[in-house]
């Protein structure tokens, strides 16, 4: 017992020193009340973002576009399109998450898919969005989840190259860093 106590304050020290973790808390489009919640985490530069998160409260069955987008929300405005554009720092086109560098959004994150209780379970890992790299950070800015399955570029719509032809802005967050974990 004493021995599996230490290893798990080992594995919290060895954690809490070197690993960046962010936490967004999403909204319903201009709604009150919150419908979900994502965590980031990343070790370092070179180690990709895991993304865990859980929505409830949207439609059943449905494909959704998933983005992180260039501006956080002020604390009283929770409407998505404050959001602006993909986060997009290298002016590339939009592309589908499993595209390099050069061939999508930083922001783009594919799309993820509600069960029949309209619950989404997030369990995402990227190499292209940061949360060390300063140029690729999503913090301090806002996950947005769409209307409309994400077409990652390829659909032929007049919007495919910029947002993948997802549709409103159902749902979003502002992705914040959570300084109290991380001291390299
Ligand atoms: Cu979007
Ligand atoms: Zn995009």
């Amino acid at each position: 017992m004493l021995i599996l106590f230490l290893t798990i304050s080992l594995v919290y020290v060895h954690y809490a020193q070197s690993i960046m973790t962010a936490v967004a808390k999403i909204h319903l489009d201009s709604k009150d009340g919150l419908t979900g919640f994502f965590i980031f985490a990343q070790m370092n530069e070179n180690s990709p973002v895991i993304i865990k998160g859980n929505i409830w409260n949207m439609p059943p069955n449905t494909v959704h576009g998933l983005h992180v987008h260039e501006h956080p929300l002020s604390n009283d405005v929770l409407n998505c399109t404050a959001a602006g554009s993909h986060f997009n720092p290298y002016g590339t086109s939009h592309g589908s998450i499993t595209e390099d560098i050069n061939h999508r959004h930083v922001g783009d994150l594919g799309n993820v898919t509600s069960n029949s209780n309209g619950h989404i379970h997030i369990d995402i890992k990227d190499s292209i969005i940061q949360l060390c790299n300063a140029t690729q950070s999503i913090t301090n800015r806002t996950i947005v989840l769409h209307a409309m399955r994400d077409d990652g570029g390829k659909g032929g719509f007049s919007d495919s190259n910029t947002t993948g032809n997802a549709g409103a802005r159902l749902a979003c967050g502002t992705i914040v860093l959570q300084k109290a974990w991380f001291k390299q």
